[in-house]
């Protein structure tokens, strides 16, 4: 049978009943994709896989989240939803309530998004809000308004939302036929590291042989909170999805690094930029920067030789790594443009250009 979406394919692990109407773009199913020369270039002494996150309907991993959220909301009887967001929060939510036929309110930082992720949110007719505070702020605004107003929140703080996110893992150790040894991924708000860390938890109890694997989450250096141990009030980095200063899901983000044997550590914007640019012009992978977030801890990790010594669990012992790319590259053009050398400008002449490209 073709695929029908997350909810459907995993829905004796998902929270929906026969009366539940699913809302779907058929999200999910994203490719788990080899990365060879990234490992060899790294110098990681095992195999590479990044989960391709950004081949979601809208472009980043908050439709596995979405998916649920809004479908519980209709069944609830929900009309309108509600969420804070630094861009793909809202690109998702605006979209799933176009194809659910319900309202869609999202508040968001001011010049702080970047311009892909703030055309979806106006193209699929949410009333978009840009307001001159940062994510936090607009995070404790929508939480109040959700508390005294007729609005369904659905930011991750929504457990729904956490369990769509959850088939994230499954996938992964459904195309594995493991968990990973070690997942790397970005944490903003936290919700999607609690998620995966859930998913992993819940299948690695149904199938044992599959393990758990140590979770490595990666902050932005000018916006770390868990990895400081206080809220940043000023948070600042160009990988402006995890632009987060006091993230919802803090407590179970350390719930499972802690459980998992895991860390929480920090990369900077130039860590993150050079991991960035690696991707696409190794792998042929463009990824927002917020995403490579996790391949610049993996660089991070490989660079001060952690894996040395370590075995995987597979009976090969070759050890596996999955990075999560939670978003695509073309969220956010600007900052490709900005991070490569400029289009060369060539008279329409044949001679000219065989010139410019050293023929
Ligand atoms: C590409 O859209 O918070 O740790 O409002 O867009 O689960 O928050 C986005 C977060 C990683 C961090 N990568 O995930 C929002 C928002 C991308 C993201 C994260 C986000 P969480």
């Amino acid at each position: 049978m073709s695929y029908r979406g997350l909810i459907e394919h995993y829905r004796k692990y998902l929270p929906v009943t026969d009366k539940t109407p699913v809302i779907s773009l058929l999200e999910g199913n994203t490719p788990l994709i080899p990365a060879e020369k990234l490992a060899k270039a790294i110098g990681f002494p095992g195999k590479i896989f990044l989960k391709y996150e950004g081949l979601n309907p809208t472009g980043s991993f908050k439709d596995r989240g979405m998916t649920m959220a809004i479908s519980k909301a209709v069944e609830d009887g929900s009309r309108a939803v509600i969420c804070a967001s630094t861009g793909n929060t809202s690109a998702s939510a605006a979209a799933y309530a176009a194809r659910a036929g319900i309202k869609c309110v999202v508040l968001i930082p001011e010049g702080k998004i970047a311009l892909g992720k703030l055309s979806q949110a106006l193209i699929h007719n949410a009333a978009v809000l840009s307001i001159d505070g940062n994510f936090d702020a607009a995070l404790n605004l929508v939480k109040e308004m959700s508390q005294k107003y007729p609005l369904t929140l659905v930011n991750s703080l929504n457990p729904f939302r956490i369990e769509g996110q959850k088939t994230g893992a499954f996938e992964i150790c459904d195309v594995l036929g493991q968990s990973p040894d070690y997942q790397f991924m970005p944490v903003g708000n936290a919700g999607n590291i609690t998620a995966y860390w859930k998913g992993y938890r819940e299948y690695a109890s149904e199938f044992p042989a599959y393990g758990k694997p140590v979770m490595m989450g990666f902050q932005a250096a000018g916006s770390a909170p868990i990895v400081h141990g206080h809220p940043i009030e000023k948070p600042e980095t160009i990988a402006t999805a995890i632009r987060i200063g006091n993230p919802a899901s803090w407590k179970s983000a350390e719930a499972a690094r802690d459980e998992s044997g895991g860390v929480i550590d920090t990369v900077t914007d130039d860590e993150i930029l050079d991991a960035y640019k690696l991707l696409a012009s190794l792998e042929g992978v463009f990824c927002e920067p917020a995403s490579a977030a996790s391949v610049a801890g993996l660089m991070k990790y490989s660079r001060n030789r952690f894996f040395d010594g370590k075995a995987g669990k597979s009976s090969s012992k070759t050890l596996k790594a999955v990075c999560i790319l939670t978003g695509h590259g073309l969220k956010d053009p600007d900052r490709a443009i900005s991070s490569v050398s400029k289009p060369v400008s060539v008279k329409s002449d044949l001679k000219a250009i065989l010139k410019a490209i050293g023929l």
